[in-house]
């Protein structure tokens, strides 16, 4: 997979796109990751990628023109199978929309910046767009980051072990059950006697009533989904 992510603030990308998961993730070559400078295609000889909005009203507004030569230049090299616009004016990404974007051979991730963009690169470029929450960020970079931690880490062969990634909290609908590790007496604060009991089917059996019951005290909407589709 390939991920073409465009931002007017780079220098916010790289320590996320760099270790752990995702940098493994890049240096095996299991996704291609690029990041582009908006302010490289800006016409302006200062670089500006934003301006006053019309009609007036504070904060500033990213500008078609850098956006659009900058996808289009992308364009001339490969088809993109989404441009993903991360906006918190959107539907609300969920693990089935992250799930489905990991079927996609070439991405691009637009960051907005300031107090939004232009809406005709909306209309015209972008093909989907997410937000990750009922909050306000004060750009897409963040976002863009967590799309592409959410996406990389389903990849086939990122995550060593197969099952961990299906484990997930989410993945069945649920919220995932406590996990320990050792020492089974920490400070004199034990482990529940299932897990050491060497019963594949009674631990199985413990962590699905643990997820059922996390999940009915902090996220009831998702535990009332999961009884009515069974
Ligand atoms: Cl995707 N962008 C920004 N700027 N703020 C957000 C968001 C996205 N999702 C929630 N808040």
């Amino acid at each position: 997979m390939r991920i073409d992510i465009i931002s007017a603030v780079p220098e916010l990308l790289t320590g996320p796109l760099d270790h752990s998961i995702v940098g493994r993730a890049r240096k095996s070559e299991k996704v291609n990751i690029v990041v582009h400078d908006l302010r490289t295609y800006s016409t302006d000889k200062h670089g500006k990628v934003d301006d006053y909005p019309f009609g007036g009203g504070a904060g500033l507004v990213m500008t078609p023109q850098p956006v659009f030569d900058c996808i289009d230049s992308l364009k001339e090299e490969r088809q993109y199978d989404a441009i993903i616009f991360p906006t918190p004016d959107a539907p609300v990404l969920d693990q089935i929309m992250v799930n489905k974007l990991t079927l996609l051979e070439n991405i691009i991730i637009l960051c907005g910046h300031y107090k939004g963009i232009d809406q005709r690169i909306r209309d015209e470029l972008v093909t989907m767009e997410v937000s990750i929450g009922d909050f306000v960020l004060s750009g897409g970079e963040l976002p863009a980051m967590i799309l592409v931690d959410g996406i990389v880490r389903l990849l086939p062969g990122v995550i060593g072990d197969a099952e961990s990634a299906l484990d997930d909290s989410f993945q069945d609908g649920l919220l995932s059950a406590p996990v320990y590790t050792r020492p089974a007496d920490f400070r004199g604060l034990g482990i529940p006697g299932v897990l050491t009991s060497g019963n594949h089917e009674r631990i199985r059996m413990w962590r699905e009533e643990k997820a059922l019951e996390r999940t009915r005290e902090v996220r009831p909407d998702l535990y009332r989904n999961f009884i009515n589709k069974k």
